[in-house]
């Protein structure tokens, strides 16, 4: 029907703004000696898995179509506490580009994040569309930190994920930290936390991990140093034989994780937009890419 043609079109309108340039502002705003490690980069990358990940595959509703992370409900989950961190700096980029949704620049900033602290190139495409507060999702999506293997494919195979994707999208831990006054849980997964690699699994194999003996939620520390992290969801990807495979890959090959990372990152920010209302894939240079 005509209305429906119509605002398909409308939302879509790629064409009318330039996302090379909305990234370039992105990358500019992404450091900040008195954020955290120096960085936005990393929360930017959790705000955009987290507007994505409340995905379900059998209801065909939640994902980063509606951005409703913006709305009291899913913004108090406890699984986003920390988050409004990412969402309040780029206010500063949206001003600067009214016309884009928050659900298109949400994603775009992961893209961005990623590429910038040395990470693939992402395939993304625009066209989300901003929902409004019915279309929260409900809490308890997002997974616990806490928990075993068999909750991990539970949370990602209701996103339409398989095990292989689970341990090339695990390699994000690279970036960023916990932080007690979020998660609850304490430190960062690596030594050099806002470059992008494959540093992850090679610290899961390499490191000897001890449960750390502390106040706080059950959490692994390096014996060596006792500076480094692990949830027990990372350990999974070593004690569970079906992930330990991949682990063992992206350990031995980064660009295996590069290429497989890029295409479950992907996925993962399309998920549950409908194809009609995207655009093409848009590409998006990272700055030292781009002509001087
Ligand atoms: Fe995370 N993740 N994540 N995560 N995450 C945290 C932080 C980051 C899980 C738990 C946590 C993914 C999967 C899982 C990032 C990116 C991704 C924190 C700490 C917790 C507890 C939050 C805080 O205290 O600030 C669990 C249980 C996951 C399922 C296994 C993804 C694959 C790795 C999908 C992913 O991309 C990033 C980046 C951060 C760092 C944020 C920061 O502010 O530094």
């Amino acid at each position: 029907d005509s209305s429906d043609n119509r605002s398909v079109k409308d939302a879509a309108s790629p064409q009318q703004v330039d996302y090379q340039k909305v990234y370039n502002a992105i990358a500019d705003i992404l450091e900040d000696e008195n954020y955290d490690d120096g960085s936005y980069g990393p929360v930017l990358v959790r705000l955009a898995w987290h507007a994505s990940g409340t995905y379900d595959k059998e209801s065909g509703n939640g994902g980063s179509n509606g951005a409703t992370m913006r709305f009291a409900p899913e913004a108090n989950h406890g699984a986003n506490a920390g988050l409004e961190h990412a969402r309040n700096r780029l206010e500063i980029v949206k001003k600067k580009f009214p016309e884009i949704t928050y659900s298109d620049l949400w994603t775009l900033a992961g893209v961005c994040a990623i590429q910038e602290m040395g990470g693939p190139y992402i395939p993304w495409r625009a066209g989300r569309k901003d929902g409004n507060v019915e279309n929260c999702t409900p809490d308890g999506r997002l997974p616990d930190g806490d928990k075993g293997a068999d909750h991990v494919r539970k949370i990602f195979y209701r996103m339409g994920f398989n095990d292989q994707e689970i341990v090339a999208l695990s390699g994000a831990h690279a970036l960023g930290r916990c932080h007690v006054d979020r998660s609850g849980f304490d430190g960062p997964w690596q030594y050099a936390p806002t470059t992008f690699s494959n540093e992850y699994y090679r610290l899961l194999e390499d490191e000897k991990w001890q449960e750390r003996k502390w106040k706080g939620p059950p959490q692994f520390e390096n014996k060596s140093d006792k500076s480094l992290m692990m949830l027990r969801t990372d350990m999974a990807l070593m004690t569970d034989k079906g992930f330990r495979q991949y682990t063992d890959k992206y350990a031995k090959d980064e660009n295996a994780f590069f290429s497989d990372f890029s295409k479950a990152f992907s996925k993962l920010i399309h998920l549950g937009v409908p194809t009609a209302q995207l655009s093409e894939p848009v590409p998006l240079k990272k700055i030292e890419d781009q002509a001087p």
